[in-house]
């Protein structure tokens, strides 16, 4: 009898049918049909979230094709794969995204409307994925877009939280955290593939056995075990036919485990076990550039990095006849030392699992990984008691310590004589009590390391990794960040984008380069005027929200000044506070002062622990409540903080700002992207030479950022002459008087406590130099207030910025890394005749 089936890779994929129509009324069809057959509601029953929930589902089954068709042409096709392990993927929502990369925006709002629906509405029921912090979750994101937009094979692994960042609310000016309960209407976005779920071993003990060739072995025996189901979420390039897979795990109870307390009848406690094991992706922690020792997180590294490896292992061994080339099919890039217990997870699978000997197993995994170093501050750096991983991973301590034993005697072979090189280089932190450092880890398993933004690989060079550097300098390059112009330019300001293209054409959409083109025109005065009038309108749509969210009015006409980023005082919210409060103190001297009225725009969370970071918050409420309802301000100022910022409220503010506020400490901030979303937006920047801001205002040109603050090495000489924050306190009038006023309460009702540890803080410690700065911030600030004031200029300027920025794609980023570390080419999958019809 002939197969009734046919083999999978011989199966066409025809599927061009009324499901995945294109007209207006098959769209129109389709949407009833998923509201019908899918949510199982009519429209008389439907709810919004059904109709969004249909539409997605309508928008999905368009895009099911590429999705299909590229993950067969990988599996038939030997490519080289780059796999991104990272803990946090913050994407934003989806729908919008998708059908711009469809090239289905247009049908898809008129069939909504048509159906007699609010489009608008229906797109705003959707809850955004915030599976990240901020910038290195974002950074991730916007890394899977260009991935697939540049066509280049790769999967995304990561952690498929229940509860992502929490929901901020503001209740007398404080942080109030809610859960965020991104799933309770369900995801359609996302398929389950249980058929691939991988189990996790953890805790438990290792035994030594000889195998039938008599060869030493290692047996890992745990104390119980986790199961791993993948879901399964397309990550669609731009009008190309590459869909790559997002793939993030959810942790279940494995079958096997809690069959000896249900034998001996305890039925609750097999099930209590059984819970336990599921909080592992219950949910994110939301802590940003801090590290908390917390078994859980551990358990959540180890195990979503174990899934991904073995998964891994599992699609290599269907093309491949062993794991002999691992390392020349895929490229690991570590976001963060977050996944660098991977490092120790292959040498594992390789060694023990599947009978590799010690030197092929560490030739494959260290010329498999490469890593991403994210931060410069050392509380953010990982390090793990020894006890602790100990515990939870037997085996992989074990692992470490061979590792870190052959990596010494290296170490010792390069510097003979020189201990302490070794207890500097060491994988395991021997200075006081004992922990395994992640980033030593990552850097003695990796064949690449890399910083974020030029000043940052540099710092990475010179001090944090100095001894690597050292040891290993061909392993380090910069690879400065970049964001995805299709998010963050086409689909946040379509206004913009608009009036790009009706100019030099959307070539730029895809080769960020060409805004070059846009150079010319920031000297024609029609042009500039016509620029600045687009600006004024999506300012209105930012004001008109800042109206219905708070019920607070503000001038579209007025300077629109906005920092947005989380909380931490490394990022001096409450610098920007300092000048808030100098400027009233100004007016309030001088109420006929002639001042460019000004709005200031805050936004972010603080983790939930970070005291101070809080306690920022609330001063800028305060401030906010004093300023926007003084008699004598008049309006002038106006102080606005916005709750719950995450990508979708990103999309709103970035491209209606006109100065972006990017004032960390020199030093400090490894990269920055938010930097690089407003400046493509139009606004002018000003900023410390920090971070990627340096690179940024060398590509838009000095006379066009507003520069201020101490360069790093001068943050180094002054505090190795011991800073004393009060001498400027002392030599500054304005200064002291600002800080005075918060000192005696003036902003919290009289109470002088309330912002006693602010303010102390500042006067006797200062460990991010507000006082150092604040006088050339002030002046840089004025500077701001009077070049507005030449609406024409400013104009031009503004051009220049988007003109200049082409550097700051993620595509040019995600080449760099393609061309020197992972050495990946793009694979083309075929396109569908109506993509290339369509314009
Ligand atoms: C880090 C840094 C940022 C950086 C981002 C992405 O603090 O400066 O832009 O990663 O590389 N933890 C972060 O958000």
């Amino acid at each position: 009898n002939p197969p009734i089936t046919v083999p999978l890779d011989e199966c066409p994929i025809i599927i061009e049918d009324d499901r995945t129509g294109l007209s207006i009324e098959t769209i129109r069809r389709a949407l009833l049909d998923n509201l019908y057959y899918v949510q199982g509601k009519t429209p008389q029953t439907a709810t919004k979230n059904d109709f969004y929930m249909a539409l997605a589902y309508t928008v999905r089954d368009r895009l099911l094709k590429r999705w299909l068709s590229t993950q067969l042409t990988y599996r038939k096709t030997p490519v080289k794969t780059v796999s991104y392990l990272s803990a946090e993927f913050l994407l934003g929502p989806h729908l919008i995204n998708n059908l711009i990369s469809l090239n289905l925006y247009d049908p898809f709002k008129k069939a909504i409307e048509e159906s007699g629906l609010n489009f608008q509405e229906l797109v705003d029921q959707e809850e955004e994925p915030g599976l990240g912090n901020g910038g290195l979750g974002r950074l991730a994101a916007c890394y899977m877009d260009s991935l697939a937009t540049l066509e280049i094979p790769a999967i995304g692994y990561g952690i498929r939280y229940e509860f992502g960042i929490f929901d901020q609310e503001i209740k007398d000016g404080w942080q109030v955290e809610i859960t965020d309960k991104w799933l309770q209407y369900g995801n359609p976005w996302e398929i389950a593939r249980p058929e691939f779920a991988q189990l996790v071993k953890f805790g438990g003990y290792t035994e030594s056995y000889y195998d039938q060739d008599h060869i030493y072995r290692v047996r890992w025996v745990p104390r119980y075990t986790v199961n791993g189901i993948p879901y399964d979420t397309p990550i669609l390039g731009y009008r190309v036919n590459t869909a790559n897979t997002l793939r993030l795990w959810k942790a279940e109870a494995s079958e096997s485990f809690n069959f000896e307390r249900f034998n001996v009848g305890d039925y609750y406690g097999a099930v209590r076990d059984k819970v336990a094991c599921e909080t592992i992706s219950k949910v994110l922690y939301p802590n940003d550039e801090q590290i908390q020792g917390k078994e859980l997180r551990l358990e959540q590294q180890f195990f979503f990095v174990s899934c991904s490896l073995q998964d891994m292992i599992r699609i290599h061994l269907n093309k491949n006849a062993s794991l002999d080339n691992f390392h020349e099919m895929w490229s690991i890039q570590l976001n963060d030392t977050h996944p660098a217990i991977g490092v120790a997870e292959l040498m594992r699978l390789l060694l023990d699992e599947n009978n590799y000997d010690w030197d092929t197993a560490w030739n494959i995994t260290k010329n498999t990984f490469a890593y991403t170093n994210h931060t410069l501050l050392p509380e953010a750096l990982e390090k793990w008691p020894l006890n602790i991983f100990g515990r939870m991973l037997p085996r992989h301590l074990e692992i470490i310590y061979a590792i870190n034993h052959r990596f010494l005697d290296e170490v010792r072979i390069h510097y003979p004589n020189d201990v302490s090189k070794l207890a500097c280089l060491s994988i395991i932190d021997e200075t006081g009590e004992k922990y395994v450092r992640m980033a030593h880890l990552a850097c003695v398993g990796s064949f690449a390391i890399n910083g974020v933004a030029a000043l940052h690989t540099e710092l990475l060079k010179s001090d944090v990794l100095r001894d690597f550097y050292e040891l290993y300098p061909e392993k380090f390059s910069n690879k400065t960040n970049g964001v995805t112009p299709r998010r963050w330019m086409v689909l946040s300001n379509p206004r913009m984008s608009f009036t790009i293209c009706e100019k030099i054409g959307d070539s730029w959409i895809k080769n960020l380069d060409d805004l070059r083109q846009l150079e010319g025109y920031a000297e024609d005065g029609g042009f500039r005027n016509y620029w600045q009038q687009i600006k004024k309108e999506v300012k209105q749509d930012l004001a008109n929200y800042i109206q219905a969210k708070l019920d607070i009015k503000v001038d579209p006409h007025s300077l629109f000044d906005v920092q947005v980023k989380r909380i931490h005082e490394y990022k001096r919210q409450h610098l920007n506070v300092l000048n808030i409060v100098t400027l009233y103190n100004r007016i309030k001297n001088n109420p006929n002062l002639d001042v460019t009225p000004r709005t200031f725009i805050f936004g972010g969370k603080a983790a939930p622990g970070y005291f101070m970071a809080k306690l920022i918050i609330k001063l800028i409420n305060s401030v906010a409540d004093v300023v926007n309802n003084d008699p004598v301000i008049c309006d002038r100022i106006k102080v606005i903080f916005l709750p719950d910022y995450n990508v979708t409220f990103g999309q709103r503010v970035y491209p209606a700002a006109d100065i972006s506020e990017q004032i960390s400490t020199a030093g400090k901030e490894a990269s920055g992207t938010g930097n690089m979303k407003f400046s493509l937006n139009g606004a002018l920047t000003i900023g410390t030479l920090d971070g990627a801001n340096v690179e940024i205002r060398e590509s838009v040109g000095a006379e066009n950022f507003f520069l201020f603050g101490l360069t790093t090495e001068e943050v180094y000489a002054i505090r190795a002459n011991r800073y004393t924050p009060r001498d400027y306190y002392n030599s500054d009038e304005e200064l002291k008087a600002v800080l005075d006023l918060i000192s005696t309460g003036f902003f919290s009702h009289g109470d002088p406590n309330l912002f006693r540890p602010i303010v102390d803080n500042l006067l006797y410690s200062d460990p991010y130099m507000l006082l150092a700065d604040y006088r050339s911030y002030v002046d840089a600030q004025d500077a701001v207030g009077c070049a507005y004031r030449d609406q024409d200029h400013w104009g031009r300027m503004s051009i220049l910025n988007v003109a200049r920025m082409g550097k700051f794609s993620s595509d040019r980023s995600i080449k760099d890394y393609c061309n020197d570390i992972w050495k990946t080419k793009p694979f083309a999958i075929d396109v569908p005749e109506y993509m290339q019809s369509q314009a």
